[in-house]
């Protein structure tokens, strides 16, 4: 069962975007990725956002550029937690400061948990969801906690 829904805003969003789902898959998590944009295809995104929930997605990921109000149209219509990764656009300014801002200033009573712009957001992205998920799941806890010293041991290895 896909446990993760990841959305973003334009197929240009892809490289990067695949990084959360690459994180999930390397900690057993089964996710599914879709391309809908909550200006271009808002009809379509909703409908999205309602089936996939009915069908097991627990939490949902969504990257944008730009005018990023992605994340936020999703958190407004699931109460399943919501995490938004800022991108770097082709018409960004300041390297991604607008995706930056559009997705973390969310209005009270609509939280988006907002990670770090681009592959590293991505990725971190797809770490927070597996957390959430393994709130309720030791096995994916255990895979997690594996994911941390397995960094901690190759940054020793490194001094
Ligand atoms: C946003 O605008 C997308 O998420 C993308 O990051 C940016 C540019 O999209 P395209 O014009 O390349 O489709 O909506």
């Amino acid at each position: 069962m896909n446990r993760v829904g990841i959305v973003m805003g334009s197929a240009s969003d892809k490289p990067v975007m695949q990084h959360a789902a690459d994180t999930l898959t390397g900690l057993g998590v089964e996710s599914e990725t879709r391309v809908l944009s909550a200006h271009r295809t808002p009809d379509a995104l909703r409908d999205w956002v309602v089936e996939s929930e009915k069908r097991g997605v627990r939490v949902f990921i969504a990257g944008a550029g730009a005018a990023a109000h992605l994340p936020g149209v999703v958190a407004s219509i699931t109460t399943r937690p919501v995490i938004g990764v800022p991108l770097v656009a082709p018409n960004s300014i300041a390297n991604g400061l607008d995706a930056l801002l559009s997705i973390v200033q969310m209005p009270r009573g609509i939280p988006v948990a907002t990670v770090a712009l681009g592959e590293a957001g991505a990725a971190n992205a797809g770490i927070l969801a597996a957390q959430i998920l393994a709130v309720g799941d030791e096995a994916l806890a255990g895979r997690v906690r594996m994911l941390r010293e397995g960094m901690a041991a190759k940054v020793m290895a490194s001094s």
